[in-house]
């Protein structure tokens, strides 16, 4: 097998974290991603589903491990469970809500930094945009939170029309592999 061709089967495996208040959006935005459907009458998540999904970058596969949790997070065992191993995460919150905005910072980055010890990669993603007579968070206000959390890329999203999705977990897996020292 040449250089040129080793290349081309590089295979990755990932974990990745989707942190975030409850109901903010995290389980459709993994619905969405996956099944490219939007359940409205979802039931909260009981314990832990494990959702895997393949993507394709140029040349490179890259299989997400993505953990969708609800309600046992306050258990410290559970919590540690979920981040291992964890190369990354989406910091979600819902534009309609001002305080799983403020969550970000004081609770779920916090919580990603504690837990995963190696230099982990996040993005912050508003959701529910869709919702545009309840907005209370700005895009400009969601662009200087970015920042000022140093993630690498921030992105509005409606899992309910399916809106910048797909793109967001890609923005995820870019920066995920550049950390790696990976280009594509
Ligand atoms: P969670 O997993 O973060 O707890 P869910 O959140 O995915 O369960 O979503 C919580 C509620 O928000 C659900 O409504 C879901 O339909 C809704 N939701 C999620 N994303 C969007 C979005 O982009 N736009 C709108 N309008 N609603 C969204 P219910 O009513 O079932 O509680
Ligand atoms: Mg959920």
């Amino acid at each position: 097998m040449t250089s040129e061709e080793a290349k081309l089967d590089r295979e990755f495996v990932f974990k990745v974290a989707i942190l975030g208040d409850s109901a903010v959006g995290k389980t459709s935005l993994i619905n969405q991603f996956v099944e490219g459907s939007f359940q409205e009458d979802y039931k909260p998540t009981l314990g832990a589903n494990i959702i895997r999904k393949d993507v394709k970058l140029n040349s490179i596969k890259v299989r997400l491990i993505m953990w969708d949790l609800a309600g046992q997070e306050k258990y410290r065992v559970v919590r540690s469970m979920y981040f291992q191993g964890c190369q990354g995460a989406l910091l979600v919150y819902d534009v309609t809500r001002y305080n799983t905005f403020d969550s970000i910072n004081s609770k779920w980055l916090r919580d990603f930094k504690k837990y995963v010890k190696k230099e982990g990669v996040y993005i912050l993603i508003g959701n529910k945009t869709d919702l545009t007579d309840q907005r209370t968070v700005t895009t400009d206000r969601g662009k200087e939170i970015a920042q000022k959390i140093k993630a690498s890329h921030f992105i509005e999203t409606s899992a309910k029309l399916g809106e910048n999705i797909e793109e967001a977990f890609i923005l995820l897996v870019n920066q995920i592999l550049n950390n790696h020292g990976v280009e594509i």
